[in-house]
């Protein structure tokens, strides 16, 4: 897959997907990434890519011409019909679905803001969708653009072990993890679970499955709508709401 981020910071870019899985995915040539920087397309002394917004209010205004020129350029190195997504707080909420739709795409091109935003022709002219990684403002596009960039190609063959993204897929799709251990089996007074040592592979699924339900239950109820669940995970739902919390404040 080849991705392009157009950006005013593109060491940001680079430098994030330096590190652990995505940067070995790289050096594999599982995936690419490459950046535009607006800034070198302006002519001026001052190589200006921002401007004060018509109507007055404080802050500035990316430009429309170094910007449209730098999303022509990163998506003309692009396979064809590859969308054009703006990073921003008014775009549709990114999740797990969207990661999965973008990671069958051939390329992907990114477009991160900064300042109070980009000039609203350029979103309609140079771009395809919107994206928001959740409801909090932020300095730029660059952190979003990172993180649709890690959760898209943790999803590309080959990037993780095959064991890890089947679990996730078949067996506690949508719900929050599990709580993980390892050793020593007893750390500052608090034991690991017996089931997790006593061998019992079908016992120790079952209790995984029903600590992602019941956590999700809690935390994240949204969620369950979402989620497809086997028969099994039904059951154990069925379970964890007839006790109606009981076990709540138990794993935290
Ligand atoms: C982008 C916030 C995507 C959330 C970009 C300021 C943003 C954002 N999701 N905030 N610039």
């Amino acid at each position: 897959m080849k991705i392009e981020v157009v950006t005013l910071f593109p060491r940001m870019i680079a430098g994030a997907l330096e590190f652990g899985v995505i940067g070995r995915a790289i050096a594999r040539g599982l995936l690419s990434v490459g950046t535009e920087d607006p800034r070198t397309h302006t002519s001026d002394v001052h190589r200006t890519v921002d401007d004060r917004p018509y109507g007055g209010g404080p802050g500035m205004v990316m430009k429309p011409e170094p910007l449209m020129a730098a999303i022509r350029a990163a998506h003309a190195r692009l396979p064809g019909g590859a969308p054009r997504v703006v990073l921003c707080a008014q775009g549709q909420p990114f999740d797990q679905a969207q990661a999965q739709e973008l990671a069958q795409l051939p390329g992907l091109l990114l477009i991160a803001g900064r300042y109070e935003g980009i000039d609203e022709r350029v979103i309609a002219l140079g771009s395809d969708r919107q994206l928001s990684i959740g409801d909090y403002v932020l300095s730029g596009g660059e952190l979003p653009a990172l993180t649709v960039i890690d959760a898209v190609a943790r999803l590309l063959p080959g990037v993780l072990g095959d064991e890890r993204s089947s679990v996730e897929e078949s067996f506690a799709a949508g719900l929050l993890d599990w709580p993980h251990y390892t050793r020593p089996e007893i750390f500052e007074g608090e034991a690991v679970p017996a089931v997790l040592l006593s061998g019992d592979h079908a016992g120790i699924q079952r209790w995984r499955l029903q600590q992602a339900l019941a956590r999700t239950v809690h935390r994240r109820p949204d969620l369950l709508r979402k989620a497809q669940l086997s028969d099994q995970a039904r059951r154990l739902l069925n379970e964890i709401e007839a006790r109606g919390g009981k076990d709540r404040g138990k794993q935290k």
